[in-house]
């Protein structure tokens, strides 16, 4: 189940179990907006989850280099709208979108990515993985490896993970820096290319971890 523990990956972080829930104070309200049946869940922070029917619930990180576009590719997704909040973020936090009465948690990182401080706390319980990269980036694109190998240190239970790597800012193809087929080099995963600004594939990308998540559910 869920993804594991193991090893931690630096000592300075220490660590956002205290930070939670701090988001961006301009976007308190964004927080499960799609949500207009459970009225007693108020859904901030990680207190909530015994108020919830547990089988419903899949929890996805964002996982990349800073910059590529995680924020966005959430906010476009979870409250559909681009580029007007998360001016600073610090700690880390989930919003929550209902899918046929499924409720999928979106845990953004925010920051931390730059200090490499992302450690088995966030990827603890989690159900899938979109890991990030800016198409315009290729360094972005070459930290993918890092990012796999952090999955494979701290979800060491990868049948039962959903993974899926999305190439992002499909929209500024006049300064590309990485192929589409350029992903192929990584291995055997879904992959996409998306743009967070103009929406491209944004909802096919989570259409598809979302559907992978509930079949490895259902199948044990
Ligand atoms: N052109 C373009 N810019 C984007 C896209 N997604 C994000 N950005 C911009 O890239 C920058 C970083 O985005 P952000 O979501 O904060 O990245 P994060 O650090 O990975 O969370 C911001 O200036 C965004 O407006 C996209 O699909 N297309
Ligand atoms: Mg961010």
């Amino acid at each position: 189940m869920g993804c594991g523990n193991s090893k931690e990956h630096n000592n300075n972080h220490n660590n956002n179990s205290n930070q939670l829930n701090v988001l961006d104070a301009n976007n308190n309200n964004s927080y499960d907006n799609n949500n207009n049946n459970n009225s007693n869940d108020n859904n901030s922070g990680m207190s909530n989850s015994s108020s919830q029917k547990r089988s419903n619930v899949y929890k996805i990180l964002m996982i990349g280099d800073a910059s590529v576009g995680k924020t966005s590719i959430s906010s476009r997704w979870v409250d559909e709208t681009f580029g007007n909040n998360y001016i600073a973020t610090i700690g880390v936090d989930f919003k929550v979108k209902n899918v046929n009465g499924d409720r999928i948690q979106v845990w953004d990182t925010a920051g931390q990515e730059r200090y490499s401080t992302i450690t088995s706390t966030y990827y603890r319980g989690c159900h899938g993985i979109i890991v990030v990269y800016d198409i315009t980036s290729r360094a972005s694109f070459d930290n993918v490896k890092k990012w796999l190998e952090d999955i494979k240190s701290y979800a060491p239970d990868e049948d039962q993970l959903s993974l899926i790597i999305l190439g992002n800012k499909s929209d500024m193809e006049e300064v590309r820096q990485v192929q589409s087929d350029d992903v192929k080099t990584l291995g055997e995963y879904e992959t996409m290319e998306v743009s967070a600004l103009n929406g491209e594939n944004i909802e096919a990308a989570f259409n598809m971890i979302v559907q992978s998540m509930k079949q490895k559910r259902s199948a044990h």
